[in-house]
């Protein structure tokens, strides 16, 4: 069978051969990924390992690949949004599995193991602020998964359905796609110290996390109704941006994926801590060590 051949237009490498956004080259890839949003974050992961082998930074993209008790540990900060996980998932993704000669496809599948350690909002009163949550499933609001093809294989229709159906979904809003996260990193590094809950990705921190400042919200009641939902024992249970790209991106390419979050902020108890930077270290441990 013909390799398909993809073009520089499509795969854009830089003249150092490395890849356009992360200006990472394909040696410089561990198989187990960290993924952050803080580029801040990169670093305080990367001050856990024993051997730093490369660094990379470009715009919010910052890269270390090091080890960490004996394991090849590259970490990458994604900057906000669903729109950058597009951006960071594909480029680690070609960065494994396409030849940068070549430029075609790998014979063999190289999986990576993609955690991402994030922050986000509370929704139930089990989750308080200082909270970690495992996401096992993303409520997608982004859109992102919409536009490849094999969508409905990887995704929970009848969740969907019983979503939208419970919060009287406005089509308005775009079509919130649900993605499981893999379950043997579940079990590996979910542990009882973890809720594990079902996350929303939002794109956006105000409006689309029902937050309202001065703009008026389009249905105001939605964050109740999503505090509510119930669907086979399963309850939302927290914000974010990125979890639902992160785990829909995974499955579609054959990576394993988990977004753990500490939270920051319980949207019920309207509490917050913006000194999160001194005490997120806690999570970033469990997750390197698990
Ligand atoms: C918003 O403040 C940002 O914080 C959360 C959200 O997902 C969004 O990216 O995650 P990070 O702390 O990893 O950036
Ligand atoms: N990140 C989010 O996206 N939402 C929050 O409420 C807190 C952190």
């Amino acid at each position: 069978m013909k390799k398909k051949f993809f073009a520089p237009s499509e795969l854009i490498i830089n003249e150092d051969g490395s890849i356009f956004h992360l200006h990472v080259k394909p040696e410089d890839l561990a198989d187990k990924v960290v993924l952050v949003g803080d580029p801040g974050r990169v670093v305080l992961v990367a001050s856990h390992f024993e051997k730093v082998e490369s660094e990379a930074s470009s715009r919010e993209f910052r890269t270390v690949t090091g080890i960490y008790k004996g394991k090849r540990i590259t970490v990458v900060s994604t900057g906000i949004g669903c729109d950058n996980i597009d951006i960071v998932v594909n480029e680690l993704d070609a960065l494994a599995n396409i030849d940068f000669k070549t430029r075609e496809e790998k014979d063999k599948l190289r999986s990576l193991t993609l955690v991402r350690i994030g922050t986000c909002g509370g929704l139930q009163p089990n989750t308080p602020v200082g909270t970690y949550i495992a996401s096992q499933k993303s409520i997608g609001f982004d859109g992102l998964l919409n536009f490849y093809a094999r969508r409905n294989e990887v995704c929970d229709l009848d969740f969907e359905r019983e979503f939208k159906r419970q919060v009287k979904w406005d089509n308005q809003l775009g079509n919130p796609y649900v993605v499981s996260s893999n379950t043997e990193l579940i079990e590996n590094i979910a542990k009882e110290d973890m809720v594990r809950g079902v996350t929303i990705a939002c794109g956006g921190f105000f409006g689309p996390q029902g937050r309202e400042l001065r703009l008026p919200l389009q249905d105001p009641n939605l964050n109740e109704k999503i505090e509510s939902f119930e669907y086979k024992g399963l309850r939302v249970t927290n914000f974010e941006m990125e979890s639902s790209a992160l785990a829909g991106l995974s499955l579609l390419m054959g990576h394993k994926a988990l977004t753990c979050c500490m939270v920051i902020a319980n949207r019920l108890a309207k509490e917050a801590n913006s000194a999160y930077k001194n005490t997120i270290d806690g999570l970033i441990e469990k997750v390197l060590d698990r």
